[in-house]
């Protein structure tokens, strides 16, 4: 049976993931290739709630729990969602995924810590068959996407995070591009929205060969 592609799009806050990513699913759409949008934390119903609840900024956890919480969103995303819909042909796009855990909790929040970054790559072991077949990442400085980020909603609890924090997950997104030169690709989220869009729909059509 023909399998799905799985495609995850990464970066700092507000670099524009969302609107890129509803590019991709029109360009898609008119392509012929059907395709499932998701998301994480979330993207199944279970996980979902555990959203509600890592982005909740009335949430006091430890950094633990958190990561923790994060790969039980995961696992039952993957299991209910993203594998039955790769096994059925269909493709999935997916706002964040693995690449995300290594870049807020183990940049953001232990700054590339090496015992921090072995607890994540030991959880992330159970996904390593499962990894995207094409990670986007949309690098953008960060104090503009967060410029871009609060013209628009409320911060969430990750949002309150001081600027240093988002230093740190750009430094993880910048070292995970050099470690994965083939997975992951880093595009130029700087210009408009359809400069961005053009850019990924290249970038796809070189690594994916959509006709
Ligand atoms: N998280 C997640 C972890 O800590 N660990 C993990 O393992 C995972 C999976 C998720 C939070 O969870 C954290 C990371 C996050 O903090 P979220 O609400 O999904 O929270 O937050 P984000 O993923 O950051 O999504 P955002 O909605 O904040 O940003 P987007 O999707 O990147 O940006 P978008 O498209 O909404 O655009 C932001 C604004 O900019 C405009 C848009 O119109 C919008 O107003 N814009 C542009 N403006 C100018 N030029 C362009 N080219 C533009 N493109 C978009």
């Amino acid at each position: 049976m023909n399998q799905g592609r799985f495609i995850s799009f990464e970066g700092t806050e507000g670099v524009g993931k969302t609107t890129a990513i509803e590019q991709l699913c029109a360009r898609l759409h008119a392509s012929g290739i059907e395709y499932l949008r998701t998301r994480e934390p979330g993207g199944s119903p279970f996980a979902e709630r555990l959203r509600e609840i890592l982005l909740d900024p009335a949430t006091d956890i430890a950094d633990d729990t958190e990561l923790l919480l994060l790969f039980a969103a995961r696992c039952d995303h993957m299991q209910q969602v993203i594998l039955p819909a790769l096994e059925c042909g269909i493709w999935v796009i997916c706002d964040r995924f693995t690449d995300s855990t290594i870049a807020y909790q183990g940049f953001g929040r232990a700054h590339g810590d090496a015992a921090m970054r072995a607890k994540i790559d030991g959880l992330i072991s159970q996904f390593v068959q499962q990894l995207p077949d094409l990670t986007l990442w949309l690098d953008l400085p960060v104090l503009e996407g967060m410029a871009r980020a609060n013209k628009r909603s409320a911060a969430d609890r990750f949002e309150q995070q001081a600027t240093e924090f988002f230093t740190w997950v750009h430094q993880g997104f910048s070292t995970l591009a050099i470690e994965h030169p083939t997975r992951i690709q880093r595009i130029d989220a700087s210009g408009t929205m359809d400069e961005v869009g053009a850019r990924i729909w290249q970038a796809v059509q070189d690594t994916l060969t959509v006709k």
